[in-house]
């Protein structure tokens, strides 16, 4: 991608903002091979994801939405964070006031802040993201407060209730801290840095608008295109190294 005007504009948005909050969506980790919801790619047998990723489908056949997460989570396993991850990752490590936000349940960002801190000699906690939605490598019971690890078992050790992947389904709430801190965050954020969201789930997509300025990177249009300071459209991997 060429520096265009607008890719220059954003760059001294990026350096001038005091606080930034970073929010993504399953486009930032397209590049690394994990499908994101809406696009080519994003069926798993002919499921579409709004029909696994519900309550009412897991009391349904808990064993067809185990399976769909199982094999999601070797594919991430499978899979490594990409350029987008890494200079994110890089940003926060590398100036106060820089929080990640994302809706992806994939752990990339996390292992990207791994990576970087350790290259970096840093401390990773300011690049580990804010989860909203979960994170498909953890399992939680369905009745009890117990949380696991990535784990095959079905029933919970300590009650007996079945297991579930700790996310976040169509209908449920997020986690109020959770939500809670990442409003705070963007209230306070001079600019929100929105990447690879289509921005049509709800609370996560209202984040952006409470910031006082918004860049979007995305390939494509999408509801906040109209409302954002500056749309650079462009892949994660390609836009984010070179905005940072
Ligand atoms: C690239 C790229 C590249 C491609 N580089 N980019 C207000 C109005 C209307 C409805 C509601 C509302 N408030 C709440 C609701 C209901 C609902 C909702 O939002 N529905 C809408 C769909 C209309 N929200 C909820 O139910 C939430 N709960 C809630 O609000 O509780 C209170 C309540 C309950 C009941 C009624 C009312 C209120 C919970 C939402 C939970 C979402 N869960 C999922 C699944 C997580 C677990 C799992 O992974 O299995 O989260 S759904 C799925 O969508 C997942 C994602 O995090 C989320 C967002 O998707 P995302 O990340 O944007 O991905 P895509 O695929 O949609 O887009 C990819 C984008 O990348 C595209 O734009 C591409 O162009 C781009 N891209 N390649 C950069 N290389
Ligand atoms: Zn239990």
């Amino acid at each position: 991608m060429e520096m265009t005007t607008d890719l220059v504009r954003a760059r001294s948005l990026v350096q001038r903002a005091g606080r930034i909050v970073v929010l993504t969506g399953a486009g930032v980790s397209a590049e690394s091979g994990v499908p994101t919801f809406r696009g080519a790619g994003g069926l798993w047998r002919n499921f579409r994801p709004e029909e696994l990723a519900t309550p009412e489908a897991f009391a349904r056949d808990p064993e067809l939405v185990w399976e769909w997460y199982r094999w999601r989570r070797e594919l991430v396993q499978n899979c490594e964070p990409n350029a987008a991850h890494h200079a994110l990752a890089t940003l926060a490590l590398s100036r106060d006031g820089v929080r990640i936000v994302t809706q992806n349940v994939d752990g990339l960002h996390a292992r990207a802040a791994v990576a970087r801190a350790t290259a970096l000699g840093a401390r990773v906690d300011a690049a580990f993201p804010l989860e909203l939605h979960g994170s498909i490598l953890r399992s939680r019971c369905t009745r009890c407060e117990t949380r696991l690890g990535d784990d095959t078992q079905a029933r919970c050790a300590r009650c007996g209730a079945r297991l579930r992947p700790d996310v976040v389904w169509f209908g449920e709430m997020l986690d109020p801290d959770v939500i809670g801190e990442a409003q705070r965050l963007a209230r306070n954020a001079d600019l929100c840095l929105v990447v690879g969201t289509s921005a049509i789930v709800y609370p996560a997509a209202g984040l952006a608008s409470l910031a006082r300025a918004v860049i979007e990177v995305n390939p494509d249009v999408t509801p906040l295109t109209s409302t954002a300071d500056i749309s650079l459209r462009g892949t994660a991997g390609a836009v984010v190294p070179q905005l940072i």
